[in-house]
Formats: C-alpha cells, structure tokens, sequence
C-alpha cells in the first residue's frame, strides 16, 4: 500500500526497503505493537504497589482503586504527571542554558560568545536586570543568575509572567495558577498527584495548568532568549531539507535531539579548517552537518544547517548506510537507534551528562570544553568515514526558508524604525487574514507521518489563516514545500496580498518546541498592539497538535490553554478519554475559568471545521469585518529577496 505511512515519498522508499531487508523501525513496530487498552483511555494507575489498578469494567464511573481512588482521579493524576514531566523537559534545557550563559560571561565556557546584545538588553529588562554603564558580561552574569531564579522560585510568581498581557496576568493571580518556580511545581505536582494527597480531578488539573506555564512563561521562554543571546536571533534564511541533504563523498555527521549548547559548537568544529583538512585526508571531499527533530531546528534557524527530517526520520536517515556519525543529546531519541547503527557503520555518540545509551560511543559534553569536546566528536566521526560501506542516499529536495523571530516578524510588518504588529493586527481587522493558526508539534507512526501537519497546514492558508510553527511540524511543512515563498499559490487572496506586501511566507517557521515560546511573545504583541481585545484569549487564534506523541506535547498544549487559546490535539484518542469528568473538566471547565480549552480530536477536517469556528466566533466577538479582494496590487517576493530583507532588518 503506498504511502500509508507516510505522507513523504521519500520516507515511504526507506520504509519500504527497511521492510525488504528486515530492519524494524518505528513504523512496523508500531503495527506490530497495539496500544495498550488499559493505559490509552487513562485509566491504568501505577502511582503505588498495592496496585497498579485497572478501571476496566462495566459502570466505569463506579470502579475504584484499592485505595478507593476514582477513574476520574486516576485519568487526572495521569494527565498531571505527563505534563509534568513534559514541562520538565523543556525547563531542565531551559536552565542549562541559563548556566551556559552565566559560564560564558565569566569566560569559562570555551567556544561561547555573547552574540546578540540587543537581544541581552531585552531579556535584561524583563527579568529586572540594570544595564546602564555596565559591561555585557556583567550584565549577563546576572541575566543568568535572574534566569536561574525562574527555577528557583518558592514563593511569589516567576518574573516571565510580567511578559503576559495585563488582563490574562489578572486571570491568572485571581485563579491561584500564577506559577512560583519551575522546580517547586514540578516536585509539588508528583507530590500532589502520589498514592493518598491530592483527590479531587478539578484541583489536580489546575495544578496541572499552573506547572505547565513554568514550560512556556518559564523554561521555554528562557531557553529561547538565551539561545537567541549565544546564538544570535535568528532572521531569514534558505535552507535544504530531507533525507537528500546527506552526501555521497563527504563526511556525514547528524545532529539530533534538542539543545543547541552540542550543536553550535559541532556547527564551528566542522567548519574549522583542520578537521575539513583531516576530513580530505581521509578521503572525502568535506564535512556534512545535518539535523533531526528540534536540534536541527536549532541550528537551522540561526546557521542555515539543513535538515534530515523530524522525528520519524531519524532511523530512515541511519537507513541510507551515509551517515558517519549521529550524535545526540537529549529527547526524542530512540533507543532502537543503537541497535540499527551496529548493522550499518554508524557511530551513536551520546553526549549529555544526563543521558547514555547502553552500547553507544559516550564523549561526555561540557560547556567549559565545549570546542574541544565538539573537535573530537568531529574527529570521530571522519575516522569512521573510511568504515562506510555501500550507501544509498534518496534523492529529492526542498528547499526552505526559515529562521523567523517575534523581533523580525515585527521589523517586517512595520519597518525598521517603525517595528510593530500594527500590519497585522490591521489584516486580521480587515479580513484579510481569519486569524492565526499554530500547528506544531511530533510525528507519530500511530498516524501518517506529516498528513496532519500539511493537510491542515494546506487548508488553513487556503481560509486566509497564516499558520505558524514550531518542531516537527515545522518540518513536515519543509518536506512538503510549504515553507518557500512559493507556498503563497496554496494561499487565499487575502493572506496572499498580505504576505506578498510584507514579505512574509503564509507558513512561518519559528524554531524549535521551546521556541513555541515566541508564539506566546507574538501573540502578547498581537494584544498589546490593539484592536484584537485585551486579552490572548480574544485573539482569533487555535493550536493544534496534529500528530503529537511527547509528553512535551501536553505541556505546551496546556500552556497554551493556561494563556486562553483553544488548542486540539490530533491523530489518536484522547490520553484521558476513558473519563467523561476528565474531558468535561479540561473543555468546558477550563474554558470557562481560563478561556482556553483542551480537546483530543482524532479526525482532522473535523480539528479544521472546530478551529475555523472558533476563529470565526472570535471574529464575531470582536466584532470584525470581512475583506473585499483587490485592495492591493501583487508582488512577489522571492526567496532571495526576502532573506536580504532579513539580513537588512537586522543589521540596522
Ligand atoms: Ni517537540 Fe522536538 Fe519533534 Fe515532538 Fe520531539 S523533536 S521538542 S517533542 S518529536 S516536535
Ligand atoms: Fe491503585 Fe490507588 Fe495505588 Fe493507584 S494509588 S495503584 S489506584 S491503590
């Protein structure tokens, strides 16, 4: 059956000779691995041994664990525990960051520098720090310390949260969900939700909103700005992506998982003249750098490194027997790439003090040593390029441009003196642009890879809603074509004008997943810009998650709630969908608390049809017009000419 898949071709000619030659990848193990009937709907319990206990049964409702714990208890306490420890994902990255940062001001983190000082004086202001006659690393030192207080909060609320519109900081204080540090909600949602504390669902749950912000307000937010600081913040840049970027006569190196400190520092080492020297010793012709899943996404935004793929393509790219080295840090990264790697000459190399893979190559990372560290892994990698046996590299490419910010989206809608939101706010008040839709998140084998993300991506610009992104969804677009500004024929006409007067493709890839913290800072800006309300919650927006599979997922979709926006998560059933309390209590009880909501909804014209009603409401709600076509006159925007825009912006 072609393409059942996968929505790629080029993924569904991997699959399909991993089939022939007997490899197991995440697409058959998945056929071959039904979920479990107990643990999908939530209702399996394992939070103490004189269980697990299993609500299953006639008159569900009625069941109760030994303890006497309710299925709706038990649904919520799991949902809690996910986004938990989904938002500890993505804050653990967050606060390496910020130490990253502190070493690199005291000159002990070797390779590092501080790059965007405008981005450092913003992120200073919000977090309180002086900057007046003082030096960047003095003022980074503190940024960081600043930073690291988002974690250590006990009392009092993190100081992100001032970043948030005044009326939904309000909704939040008066609700009690206002978080007071990243590690205290973390450590008090396992508290809360372990054998015999916390039993009633509707509490658990709005702890579990509160735990969340300290992902997208807190963590995220941090890990974006310090990236930004280190890095640079990203503008406009072209790029390649799929299994195609990885090349026949030169040495193959691939990133893969998730925090930019490895990466970057992989990005200088393999440009360095002596390893492409010693790469040409040995034979090849370069050094090739790659990314998958978010790491790619962070060195693709700032450096313009291609992408192998997301996340289902991380075994197919072992697949092609080309790629030298694959070394990974931490997140969505499959153990079953150990395995695979031994049948082909690929070297895993582990890297993260926090994480190892029983049989791979472990060169511990360090930010002190960081270059050194990244040279060796470079190092490694070509001495394995001579191992390479017979490959077979795909063909077929997209191109891409990605590498947009809050601060470049405004330069473009507003100009460099004028950097605003007005242009846009101004669209949607017209009509011209519905709203703002964005699509983020996994692939899934449970469903086609990318058929969620580029059919809904596909629909929603036909409608005239300029969709953002993040992750791996954000790829799923590249693959498919949709970030280029040549996606603009897919789009309505009034999107269409929009982005051809401005600039701006219809598909707006904003980076990584914590990066979906920039969706919040876009949206802030949206409000504070005016004509769209006072408050996140009234802006006609959705999320959607159309083929999620992380725990990180459901933190951010409860973030994204915690801050008014409807979100719906696609592809499969709902985790909670085994308790009607539980699913009343995350839609309308949350919506009528927080504005926001959160539903499971496994089929996508339906998650189209919702969030265009939705938009369509809050369209009426703030009672907006609708636009009359050919007002302006069309110009295209090529690709060149909007990178040089780009680098124009920002060079100011
Ligand atoms: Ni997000 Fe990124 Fe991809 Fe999902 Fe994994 S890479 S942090 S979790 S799979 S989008
Ligand atoms: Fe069973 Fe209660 Fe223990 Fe959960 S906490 S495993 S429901 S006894």
């Amino acid at each position: 059956m072609p393409n059942s898949k996968t929505w790629d071709p080029i993924a569904q000619s991997m699959i399909e000779k991993a089939n022939e030659q007997g490899f197991s990848t995440a697409f058959s193990r998945a056929e071959a691995m039904k979920p479990c009937p107990i643990g999908r709907g939530g209702s399996c319990c394992s939070f103490c041994f004189m269980g697990p206990c299993r609500m299953v049964g006639k008159n569900r409702e009625e069941l109760a664990g030994i303890c006497g714990a309710r299925p709706a208890t038990i649904a919520a306490r799991n949902l809690a525990r996910w986004i938990a420890a989904g938002a500890a994902s993505h804050s653990d990255h967050g606060r390496d960051m910020a130490i990253a940062l502190r070493e690199t001001a005291k000159g002990k983190a070797q390779g590092y520098e501080i790059k965007d000082v405008k981005k450092l004086y913003a992120t200073a202001k919000y977090l309180g720090v002086k900057v007046e006659d003082r030096t960047k690393e003095e003022i980074a030192i503190d940024v960081a310390n600043a930073a690291l207080e988002v974690w250590k909060g006990q009392e009092g609320e993190i100081v992100c949260l001032s970043r948030a519109p005044k009326r939904r900081q309000e909704i939040w204080r008066s609700l009690g969900i206002a978080p007071r540090g990243v590690d205290r909600e973390i450590v008090e949602t396992l508290h809360r939700t372990g054998m015999g504390t916390d039993q009633d669902p509707e509490h658990i749950l709005m702890h579990a909103l509160r735990a969340s912000m300290t992902d997208g307000w807190g963590g995220s937010m941090i890990a974006t700005d310090i990236g930004d600081i280190l890095f640079g913040t990203p503008k406009p840049v072209r790029s390649k992506v799929n299994l195609g970027v990885l090349k026949e006569d030169e040495v193959n190196i691939v990133v893969h998982g998730h925090e930019p400190l490895l990466s970057e520092m992989i990005v200088l080492a393999a440009s360095d003249p002596e390893s492409i020297e010693y790469a040409k010793s040995k034979g090849a012709n370069g050094i090739n750098l790659a990314g998958i899943c978010c790491t790619a996404n962070e060195v693709l935004m700032r450096q313009g490194v291609p992408s192998a793929g997301n996340f289902l393509n991380q075994e197919l790219s072992i697949l092609t027997g080309a790629v030298d080295a694959m070394v990974v840090d931490v997140q969505c990264v499959m153990q079953a790439l150990q395995g695979l790697s031994t049948k082909f000459h690929t070297k895993l190399i582990t890297t993260s003090k926090k994480a190892k893979i029983t049989g791979a190559t472990h060169i511990q990372f360090d930010e002190h040593k960081a270059l050194s560290i990244a040279k060796l892994i470079v190092k490694t990698a070509i001495d394995n390029y001579p191992n390479r046996g017979k490959s077979e590299i795909p063909e077929g490419l997209d191109d891409l441009v990605a590498g947009f910010s809050h601060e470049y989206i405004s330069y473009m809608l507003g100009g460099i003196y004028r950097a605003s939101f007005r242009a846009l706010n101004d669209a949607i008040i017209e009509g011209r642009i519905k709203g703002v839709a964005g699509i983020v998140g996994c692939n899934n084998p449970r469903t086609v890879q990318d058929q969620g993300h580029n059919y809904l991506t596909r629909e929603f610009i036909s409608r005239d809603v300029l969709v953002v992104q993040t992750g791996c969804g954000a790829i799923a677009s590249a693959k498919a074509g949709l970030l280029t500004p040549e996606a603009l024929q897919y789009a309505g006409p009034g999107l269409r004008e929009v982005c051809e007067a401005v600039g701006i493709p219809p598909v707006i890839h904003l980076g990584s997943c914590v990066d979906n913290s920039r969706i919040l800072t876009i949206a802030t800006n949206m409000v504070t810009e005016g004509g769209l309300g006072d408050d996140i919650a009234d802006l006609p927006a959705v999320g959607i998650a159309p083929e999620w599979m992380h725990e990180k997922a459901l933190s951010i979709g409860a973030y994204f709630v915690a801050s008014g926006v409807y979100v719906l998560f696609g592809g499969g059933e709902s985790p909670v969908g085994d308790s009607a309390e539980v699913t009343e209590i995350i839609t309308k009880g949350w919506e009528e608390k927080v504005g926001g909501k959160l539903e499971f909804e496994p089929d996508f014209d339906e998650i189209l049809r919702k969030s265009m009603d939705h938009i369509e409401l809050k369209r009426k709600a703030l009672k907006l017009g609708s636009w009359a076509p050919g007002k302006y006159t069309r110009t295209y925007v090529t690709p060149q000419e909007l990178a040089r825009r780009g680098q124009a912006a920002l060079e100011e």
